[in-house]
């Protein structure tokens, strides 16, 4: 069909027609919608929005795909004779643009303005994005946003730097993007012009621009805070919350590079003392309280403690955890400690002295609730250092994993000599704690057997007798031992761990149950948290929800299934962040509103954004007839008053007269 000359003749004449339909359009102002008392008569209404997309760069054909839904089905109605309203805002809150103004200027500071880069596999970036940009603009109709293709080519590993070049920005522009703000100006003007060429049949008098560069809007979102703040629907609590180090800041899902869904993990941690005197090695720790810290699940099953667990090639420190306590533990370990109250220094973990899992073996032991005295440290191969502590408390009556390492002891002379095990550091017997119907009283040994698992390093059989053993356990099993004999582990659990916490014996510790990466590109930890949170969860809202969907129309079962199964999970959600950009918290303003909490209310401010941005502004509204400073809450209450409002003589008459009749 290219090669025919012919039927370009027909594309252009319909291009031709394109531009002088979008030109008629715009003369005649027929996207425009006023509200039912401005028409003569009343009639069908047909209000239809599209999420406002995040402004980091251009829309893409994903957006337009999108979008043609919303367009089809807006002039479809128009064309049944409703009175149609379809707006098109612009959203900038939250971190994204900040974090890749923040990079830019890393990249300055590290390689030079306009920097220079030196890895191998980035310049080949580099060479692709020359190729593909041009200074030549858009035709009409052409797409102009590349940075999908970039995105892929490179895997996602690329230099923010290369990532403006592929906008087709020169390095001098690319410089003023260290300023956020500059990307709030630069990029919803062109995503406007895109969406007129794309003959979107829109009410552009109502567009805006998220965060504190338009007052009106910010004023929209801190009357929203408050008034929900004012209902009860606003609470402040301390939380384990996945946290990046380098943004000092929460990350949730939508922050995080990998890691989605990803919560945190409570363990126990329980306090193993270091028997005085130290070895040589542990000098420098003389006069400090010195305790192997073991991260477990099952604190009730600590009567059965026969030894500690360390990785003989693990990397360890003792780590200052107060004045007078230290904890030897992983690196990683001290660091989610360190943003949990648990650090000399807050935030920064100290250590004292580096060690190997080889420097903590036969080291003597005093463990809570343990019946023996003393315990020894001893070598476990399949510790896992991205898990927990490094360290691990050895439960053999229960605990597949511990029985399988201590018979590897025993019964291979040459493993404990490789690692300097005395025979006096083995326990003599294992202790029953806990009896399960199914299994007896040394549940782990019985499957143990029962699967014939050979030695510690026998990972799927493994797997296999902890699935059996750690849920009957759990579910079935009964005390033998200690203050609860009788009792049912289920009901005791929870009780065992709040004795030893009081008691001091162990504390909680929290880590993400798998690897984070933030989006700034730092791993993250877990952190005890104080945030204002929405209670999305509480059983009025939740019922409200749950009968306006069951009003919904929405066309597939699927969709439906999701919106049950978040309304069945979502609780309290974090809506402040220290980290971004967007409206400040009215009552505490070090934080501000997250990006998820300004953007679930924001489309009821279409139907008033005209008189704030009538002069399509989409920032100040440089010529609106209203001050953002006359936007007080009375008059957010009046605007959105549903039928007449009951204190009506509070309003000034000129608000009166702007939002009624104009
Ligand atoms: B449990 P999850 Cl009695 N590497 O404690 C390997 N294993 C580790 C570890 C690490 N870095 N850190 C902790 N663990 C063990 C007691 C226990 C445990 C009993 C029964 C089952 C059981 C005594 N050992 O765990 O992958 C610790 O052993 C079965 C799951 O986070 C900790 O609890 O689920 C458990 O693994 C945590 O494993």
């Amino acid at each position: 069909m290219a090669s025919d000359s012919k039927s370009f003749a027909r594309r252009d004449r319909l291009l031709e027609i394109e531009v002088a339909v979008r030109k008629l359009w715009e003369d005649e102002q027929v996207f425009r919608a006023e509200s039912r008392e401005n028409l003569p008569k009343e009639g069908e209404k047909f209000f239809s929005t599209f999420p406002f997309p995040y402004m980091n760069g251009y829309l893409h054909i994903g957006h337009a795909f999108s979008l043609s839904k919303v367009d089809f089905a807006s002039a479809y109605h128009r064309l049944r004779g409703a009175n149609v309203l379809l707006p098109f805002g612009f959203h900038c809150t939250g971190m994204p643009i900040k974090a890749s103004a923040d990079k830019l200027s890393r990249e300055i500071q590290q390689f030079g303005n306009p920097p220079v880069f030196t890895a191998e596999d980035n310049t080949k970036v580099v060479a692709e994005v020359e190729e593909e940009s041009s200074d030549t603009p858009a035709l009409p109709g052409q797409f102009k946003g590349k940075k999908s293709k970039v995105a892929a080519k490179s895997g996602g590993q690329v230099y923010q730097w290369e990532i403006m070049r592929s906008f087709g920005l020169t390095d001098s522009e690319i410089a003023e993007f260290q300023d956020p703000y500059k990307w709030l100006y630069y990029f919803p003007p062109l995503a406007v012009e895109d969406l007129k060429a794309y003959g979107l049949g829109c009410d552009w008098r109502r567009s805006f621009v998220t965060t504190d560069v338009n007052p009106f809007f910010d004023a929209f979102v801190r009357w929203q805070m408050r008034k929900l703040k004012s209902m009860g629907k606003i609470v402040k609590d301390r939380r384990y919350t996945v946290f990046s180090p380098l943004d000092g800041q929460p990350c949730a899902d939508h922050d995080r590079a990998t890691g989605e869904g990803v919560q945190p993990q409570e363990y126990t941690l329980i306090k193993m003392e270091v028997v005085k005197p130290f070895p040589l090695k542990l000098g420098p720790l003389e006069g400090k309280n010195v305790y192997l810290a073991a991260a477990t699940l099952r604190p009730e099953t600590m009567y059965g403690q026969t030894n500690a667990w360390v990785l003989p090639d693990g990397k360890y420190g003792a780590y200052e955890i107060s004045e007078t306590d230290v904890f030897i533990l992983t690196e990683r370990a001290a660091l989610n400690l360190a943003y949990q109250n648990f650090s000399k220094i807050p935030q920064k973990p100290s250590c004292l002295v580096e060690l190997t899992g080889h420097d903590l073996i036969g080291l003597p032991l005093r463990s809570p609730l343990s019946v023996t005295d003393i315990i020894y440290a001893l070598p476990m191969m399949t510790i896992l250092t991205n898990k927990g502590t490094g360290i691990v408390t050895s439960v053999p009556s229960d605990a597949p994993d511990d029985y399988m390492a201590l018979k590897d002891l025993n019964d291979k002379p040459d493993f404990q000599k490789k690692f300097g095990v005395k025979q006096e550091w083995l326990p003599s017997e294992i202790i029953p704690i806990i009896n399960i119907p199914e299994f007896g009283d040394r549940a782990a040994e019985k499957v143990c057997l029962d699967l014939k698992i050979k030695s510690q390093n026998d990972k799927e059989k493994l797997v296999e007798a902890k699935r059996l053993t750690y849920l009957k356990g759990f579910t079935e099993g009964t005390m033998l031992i200690g203050e609860f004999v009788g009792r049912k582990v289920q009901e005791i659990k929870p009780i065992i761990k709040t004795k030893l916490i009081e008691s001091g014996e162990a504390i909680i510790y929290s880590e993400p149950e798998k690897p984070v990466m933030s989006r700034s590109g730092d791993e993250c930890v877990v952190a005890l948290t104080d945030q204002w949170y929405i209670t999305y969860g509480e059983t009025e809202w939740r019922n409200m929800a749950e009968e306006c969907l069951s009003k919904m129309n929405l066309y597939s079962e699927e969709t439906r299934h999701g919106f049950e199964h978040t309304l069945s999970w979502l609780n309290q959600w974090a809506c402040s962040r220290s980290f971004g950009l967007g409206t400040r918290i009215p009552w505490d303003e070090q934080f501000l509103v997250e990006s998820l909490s300004d953007s679930s209310l924001y489309m009821a401010y279409y139907t008033v954004a005209h008189f704030f941005h009538g002069g399509e502004d989409m920032y100040k509204g440089s010529k609106s007839l209203i001050q953002p400073q006359q936007m007080n809450d009375e008059v957010w209450e009046y605007l959105f008053c549903d039928g007449p409002y009951p204190k009506s003589s509070d309003i000034p008459s000129a608000e009166k007269i702007l939002f009624r009749i104009i």
